[in-house]
C-alpha cells in the first residue's frame, strides 16, 4: 500500500514536472516568436526602405533605362558642350523646347565661361561693347556657368527651360567671343 501511494507520489511528481517543462517549452516559443517579429521590425524594415529609397546611392550606381520616361515630352534633352580655345562646339544644333540640360566640358587650357542668350540678331549685327558682346543688348540671357565653375578641366552642367527660338552659346570673357567662342543652338 505505501509502495503504491509513494508509486502515485512520484507519478505526480513526475507529471507536475513536466507540466513545467512543456510551459518553459511554450514560452521559450513565444519568445521565438517575439524574437522572429522583433527582427524583422528592427531589421527587415529599415532595409526595406532602404533598398525602396529614391536617394539609394548603391541602386543609382546601377543604370536602369526606362524607354517610356525617356520619350516622354517632359525629358531634359542633353547637349555636350565642347569648350577650347577658341572655340564652342555643341553635340547637337537643334533641340526641342522645354528643359535642356547643358553639359559643359572646358577641353581648353585657359579657364571659359558659357553664356546661353536668346536673340534673332545674325552673326555680323551682335552688338559688342569693349571686347565683349555687348549681353544686355543681343538678346535675353538664360542661363551662365561662371569662369570660376569652368576652369581648364572641369565639367560643370546647367539646366534651363528653353522656349522656341534661336539661342547663342558663348564664352564672354575679354576677347573670347570676338575670338571664335560662340555657336548657335536652334530650339523648336
Ligand atoms: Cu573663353
Amino acid at each position: 500500500m505505501i509502495v503504491k501511494k509513494l508509486n502515485f507520489c512520484n507519478l505526480y511528481l513526475f507529471y507536475n514536472q513536466n507540466i513545467k517543462i512543456y510551459s518553459y517549452y511554450k514560452r521559450y516559443q513565444q519568445l521565438n516568436k517575439l524574437n522572429f517579429k522583433f527582427c524583422l521590425t528592427v531589421i527587415a524594415t529599415p532595409l526595406l526602405l532602404w533598398a525602396c529609397s529614391p536617394n539609394n546611392t548603391s541602386r543609382q550606381a546601377t543604370p536602369t533605362s526606362f524607354p517610356v520616361a525617356q520619350q516622354n515630352s517632359s525629358a531634359v534633352n542633353k547637349v555636350q558642350v565642347t569648350i577650347k580655345e577658341m572655340a564652342v562646339q555643341l553635340s547637337k544644333s537643334t533641340v526641342p523646347a522645354g528643359p535642356v540640360e547643358f553639359v559643359a566640358n572646358n577641353q581648353g587650357n585657359l579657364d571659359h565661361e558659357m553664356v546661353v542668350i536668346k536673340t534673332d540678331l545674325p552673326l555680323d549685327q551682335l552688338p559688342l561693347k569693349g571686347d565683349r558682346l555687348d549681353e544686355d543688348k543681343a538678346g535675353k540671357k538664360f542661363g551662365e556657368i561662371e569662369e570660376d565653375e569652368l576652369t581648364s578641366g572641369a565639367t560643370k552642367t546647367l539646366t534651363v527651360n528653353l522656349t522656341p527660338g534661336r539661342y547663342l552659346i558663348i564664352c564672354n570673357l575679354p576677347g573670347h567671343f570676338q575670338a571664335g567662342m560662340r555657336t548657335f543652338l536652334t530650339v523648336k
